[in-house]
């Protein structure tokens, strides 16, 4: 795979430049430096045997590539912890203008009252008898995603950011949950570091030592992506729950660090009938063997507690990897997966997350279903729909309302049957 041209000189020449971070080290941004690199076979399992239909997928070759990112990248995710119950601690049923119903619901990980929670909000549209929901983590506080004034700040919050400003509904351009509601679909979402504090030791404090013991799994068996990728799968629980939520028609999604998890989650756990990278990058949807923005020993070195230790031996040999991230794409299939890059994003490799979308597509054709169709990425703000669909807006690493219209669209196309 080898691309060229596709920044403007005057781009490249400030790319280039830009390449030199404050720590002397420099990332490369130069499409003709991205590198030579053969990818591991997604259709060939481990005993050498061509992957030939469903059947062999299913049964040998996706368990096989699981394993691997679980014993190799991510770590495991564990089920559902026993006693995990379910609290409804607010309900408005006249939300947004009386066109949405709002709920807070706490997902207690334990029999006991003083279990960890992880604060759920979910708006439902109204009158709908059993609608499609999308989830995903957000990251600055359920209050954040809508400025109505009644969600909770919840105490875990509160305490993780003593002396910050609450700024209710600072993140509304993310989440567009007033368009998702009048489209017919609801939005479940909760914040990230109820699981798990973000930072190297984050670890110490959140649900991988907290419930180490109920889900029998020591804190070094998993790293924080799957921390919230498992997150996500207990908000799939509750759904399964709530009777006006059609829980055949839940969508993963996830920004950035965020979608990384809503990858691996979601290939763990395949209630998710679809399921939405919005730039997740490295580590997410690109492909870790293109040189391009970020690599894997800086995510390891920034983020040393996202992955399991394993990975850090991959630092420098990036090549000896078993798995590239299109073989994580893969285990999304059949279901339908949408990778959205932004163009100005190249810390995160538009065309690596292109690239890695490209090379799932044999996955999928083994369920009859067309992957991308050319290895080259489309022109910005031209969306190609796909088993796998594929967008690259204008702009920078961010969630929008373009992104938001796109998925949409996507799910209405997939979700006829299922409604
Ligand atoms: C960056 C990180 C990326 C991406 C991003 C985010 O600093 O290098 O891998 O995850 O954070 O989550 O916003």
């Amino acid at each position: 795979m080898k691309h060229s041209g596709l920044f403007s000189l005057p781009l490249r020449v400030w790319l280039m430049i830009s390449s030199i971070t404050a720590s002397g080290q420099t990332y490369n941004y130069d499409e003709s430096k991205a590198g030579n690199y053969v990818l591991p076979e997604l259709l060939i399992s481990a005993d050498g045997a061509q992957v030939k239909n469903r059947k062999d997928w299913e049964n040998i070759r996706r368990p096989e590539i699981l394993q691997l990112f679980t014993d190799q990248v991510y770590g495991r995710i564990p089920g559902s912890p026993p006693g995990m119950h379910f609290k409804t601690i607010a309900t408005d049923a006249a939300a947004l203008g009386g066109r949405a119903i709002r709920k807070e619901i706490d997902i207690i990980f334990g029999a006991s009252s003083n279990a960890p929670v992880l604060h759920l909000v979910l708006w439902l549209p109204a009158g709908v008898k059993k609608a499609p929901v999308f989830i995903g983590l957000n990251f600055l506080g359920n209050h954040t995603v809508h400025p109505d004034p009644n969600i909770s700040i919840t105490n875990t919050w509160k305490e993780a950011n003593q002396g910050k400003a609450v700024e209710r509904g600072v993140r509304i351009a993310r989440w567009q949950v007033d368009t998702l509601i009048a489209h017919g679909y609801g939005l479940a979402t909760a914040w990230y570091q109820d699981l798990e504090p973000d930072r190297a030791d984050g670890w110490k404090t959140g649900i991988r030592t907290t419930l180490a013991e109920a889900l029998n799994c020591p804190a070094d068996a998993w790293g924080a992506l799957a921390v919230w990728g498992w997150g996500l799968s207990r908000i799939m629980d509750y759904l399964e729950t709530e009777k006006t939520v059609n829980a055949k028609a839940v969508i993963a999604t996830g920004h950035s660090r965020l979608g990384k998890a809503a990858l691996w989650g979601a290939a763990n756990d395949q209630r998710f009938a679809m399921v939405v990278s919005n730039n997740s990058g490295e580590g997410g949807a690109a492909l870790s063997r293109r040189d391009f923005g970020e690599t894997v020993k800086r995510i390891n070195t920034s983020f040393p507690h996202w992955f399991i230790g394993t990975y850090k031996q991959y630092n420098d040999a990036v090549n000896s990897l078993p798995v590239d991230q299109h073989m994580l794409l893969a285990l999304m299939a059949p279901r339908p997966l949408y990778v959205a890059s932004a163009a100005e994003d190249l810390w995160a490799d538009p065309t690596g997350e292109y690239g890695s979308a490209y090379h799932a597509g044999p996955a999928y054709a083994l369920y009859g279903k067309n992957g991308l169709p050319t290895p080259v990425p489309p022109a910005t703000d031209n969306p190609v729909r796909a088993a796998v669909d594929y967008h690259r807006r204008t702009g920078k690493h961010d969630v929008t309302l373009y992104d938001w219209q796109q998925y949409i669209a996507w799910a209405d196309r997939h979700l006829t049957k299922v409604r």
